[in-house]
């Protein structure tokens, strides 16, 4: 079977984020990777998306030629994607000759069957001045439904509101300022009614003309509702074509071109046209075969125009497959906030690539990031703090750790060949007593034959999250066997001993698999670990040789396979002794704290209180997550190079901890040492200005912005629960 994936082409008119990237770039990099080390046949085709009305206003307002814009963002998308690692067949154009010939091929072919368009003479509006029709987005003026006086034609962007261009007060046109006119023109309209019956059916049933073409239950839940409420809202004809002089000529009609969303999806089709064309194939095999499935990754965004409209241009052609999942991602937030460009939230990728150069792995520290967090079925929200917490447990204390210690052990025991089984060794057992724990040597090869396929098949159901968190379980498993059977113990005893072997034996088996089954997460240090283990990288074919290996009982690292020289992999991020990768993150941290400060500044606190007077419902279970507890401020001092921070430690009764408190612009460190505070102790540790801090300490702040403590009377004691 073939796969032939798509991404959505991104318009070449500006930067891509994190969000794109977790939406519609990562996943399917995963899932061709993974797809790829099957040995299947898999063609994934994306590339920029170069027409619409975005770019020409832009190249309008910035007095250049819209050719200019789509250069530079092409190749700065492209080249991001890259530096990432995403491992697109092909990246095309929709600006190329080769798209705008299929483009019309398609269009002249709905036309000819002569039931899929309306030819339609509607008023629009025009720019006297400029002496062109206005697309919607051109226009502006008051929202007849909120009053906010820069509404564009299409959507107001105050209230959210659809809008048409004729419904605004006082319209404008952006583009010479001009009063607009109302004139008649004549447009192509796409029958999408026509296609409404058999639409519902297949988004229900998966079944086309009672041919069962995809299982509806493998489709995620919010894509199906989301296609089921604009199907059951009822389909109307769209006009697909556009006054314009930027865009894909109507055949046989000066001045019109096609809609960019007409054109666009069929930029999969000429992406892969150009990749047969250079390599060899046809490309029709891909997009008619029987033997080949189609599937588009895409955001929520774009759920429409993949899900009803695209497959309905499809079906009106006649011959293409339908796709067999579209697995739409949600939205990604960023530090709580939606990415926005004009408020400077968010980082873009490029940015993200320069300014994370010196940060060991960065390339593979943010896939895993995003894949950790990924708004798989819900919108998810990106941190730094996650950021470096995935990093540094997973990748570091498990992962990296473990492979190290396999490496570091098997050196110094079997210099460092993989040693041979022992056959029947006495089982191991661990915890001595409770006999909670009783875990035999045998039974290491099926856990790892089972992770594999899990991790595999999660992949294939587009589950992806999951699949990480069965990868992270199989590295703890590891870590706990190595730990529970603790062969340096054991060589003290007896040098000789067999279960040492045995041992060393399974762990190179669960190290092997994992510097496998990373390879579509973390490709770049996938090689890394495999090199360590002495493996080459990991070829088409690999993983399911690996599980066939495992299903016959076979090692994936023989005995007397040298392994390679160990080090760590993954320096982490919080590191008393090197706070040079820490202070990457800080430094992005203090970007967005200076965006907020702005921001605030330039608010009332009535204006904050009426846009966020309480935030959203949360659960019991996730108030209880937190561990609130009374303690007293022993010392605070200045923190060097701040203004802002004061350097405290305190007392919890049990223990006492160093905390890192925005406070030194309401009170002297003198002034604070004594008192008795509420504290959240259990938020993970993080370094500010290069300092520790290990609890938060809880303030209330009033409407001018000064805090004041949330306190117990004094002397109320330490390390007391707050409920
Ligand atoms: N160019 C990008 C977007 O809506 C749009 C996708 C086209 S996919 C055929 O974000
Ligand atoms: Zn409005």
């Amino acid at each position: 079977m073939k796969s032939l994936l798509t991404s959505a082409l991104p318009y070449a008119n500006g930067p891509l984020h994190l969000g794109h990237l977790a939406g519609a770039y990562l996943p399917a990099d995963i899932y061709a990777r993974y797809l790829r080390l099957m040995g299947r046949e898999v063609l994934w085709v994306c590339g920029s998306d170069e027409h619409g009305a975005a770019i020409t206003l832009r190249a309008k307002k910035e007095g250049i030629d819209p050719r200019e814009i789509i250069d530079k963002y092409h190749a700065l998308n492209k080249g991001s994607f890259e530096s990432l690692g995403i491992s697109f067949d092909y990246y095309h154009r929709t600006s190329e000759p080769l798209h705008h010939e299929t483009s019309q091929e398609f269009f002249l072919k709905l036309l000819k069957r002569g039931d899929q368009f309306e030819i339609k003479t509607t008023e629009q509006y025009y720019d006297p001045e400029a002496n062109q029709f206005l697309a919607d987005r051109y226009i502006k003026g008051t929202c007849p439904n909120c009053s906010f006086e820069n509404a564009f034609g299409d959507q107001c962007e105050n209230c959210g509101k659809d809008l048409s261009p004729t419904e605004l007060i006082n319209p404008v046109s952006t583009i010479s300022g001009a009063k607009p006119e109302l004139r008649e023109t004549k447009h192509w309209f796409f029958r999408l009614d026509e296609h409404e019956a058999w639409l519902k059916d297949w988004i229900k049933t998966g079944k086309v003309d009672g041919v069962q073409l995809h299982d509806p239950k493998d489709w995620k839940k919010h894509v199906v509702g989301q296609c089921m409420s604009w199907l059951d809202g009822g389909l109307m004809p769209r006009s697909i074509t556009r006054d314009l002089d930027w865009g894909i000529q109507v055949p046989d009609a000066p001045g019109k071109v096609l809609y960019v969303w007409f054109d666009a999806p069929i930029g999969y089709i000429s992406s892969t046209k150009q990749w047969a064309a250079e390599n060899g194939g046809n490309w029709e095999d891909w997009w008619k075969g029987d033997d080949s499935e189609l599937v588009h990754f895409i955001g929520k965004d774009n759920i429409v125009f993949h899900c009803i409209v695209f497959p309905a241009m499809l079906k009106a052609h006649g011959e293409y497959n339908l796709p067999v999942n579209v697995p739409a991602n949600q939205f990604l937030n960023f530090e709580g906030d939606k990415f926005s460009k004009s408020r400077g939230w968010g980082i873009e990728l490029q940015e993200y690539v320069e300014e994370f150069k010196d940060f060991p792995n960065s390339e593979d520290a943010i896939r895993w990031a995003l894949l950790r967090n990924l708004p798989e079925q819900q919108d998810a929200d990106f941190t730094w703090d996650g950021f470096t917490e995935y990093h540094d447990k997973d990748l570091a204390d498990k992962l990296g750790n473990f492979i190290n210690r396999v490496t570091v052990l098997t050196h110094k025991y079997f210099g460092g060949r993989v040693p041979a089984p022992q056959g029947r060794v006495a089982p191991l057992s661990s915890g001595e007593g409770s006999g909670e724990r009783f875990l035999a040597h045998a039974q290491v090869q099926s856990e790892v034959t089972e992770a594999v396929y899990k991790i595999g098949k999660d992949i294939e159901a587009f589950r992806f999250k999951d699949a990480a968190t069965t990868f992270v379980e199989l590295a703890s498993f590891g870590n706990t066997y190595l730990q529970d059977a603790a062969p340096w113990s054991l060589f003290k005893a007896n040098p000789e001993d067999p279960a040492i072997a045995e041992t060393m034996y399974h762990c190179a088996q669960i190290a092997a698999a994992l510097a496998l089954t990373c390879t579509p997460f973390i490709p770049f240090s996938a090689n890394r670990l495999r090199a360590v283990l002495n493996q080459s990288p990991a070829t088409n074919g690999d993983w399911q040789l690996a599980l066939d290996t495992l299903a016959a009982g076979h090692p994936l690292l023989s005995p007397e396979h040298e392994l390679g020289e160990a080090g760590v992999l993954f320096p982490k991020i919080i590191d008393r002794k090197d706070d040079s990768r820490n202070a990457i993150i800080q430094k992005q941290r203090d970007k967005m704290a200076a965006v907020l400060a702005a921001k605030s500044e330039a608010e009332t606190t009535s204006e904050k209180e009426a846009r966020d007077p309480f935030k959203p419902e949360m659960t019991f279970d996730d108030f209880l997550k937190m561990d609130l507890r009374t303690a007293t401020i022993l010392t605070a001092e200045a923190v060097k190079k701040s203004s802002k921070l004061l350097h405290l430690t305190i007392d919890l009764g049990s223990e006492q901890r160093s905390v890192v408190s925005g406070i030194a612009k309401h009170f002297a460190p003198e002034e604070v040492v004594g008192k008795q505070v509420v504290c959240v102790t259990n938020l993970a540790p993080r370094k500010m200005a290069g300092v520790l801090s290990e609890a938060m300490i809880l303030m209330a702040e009033d409407g001018a912005g000064k805090l004041v403590f949330v306190s117990p009377p004094d002397g109320f004691g330490d390390g007391w629960g707050v409920r």
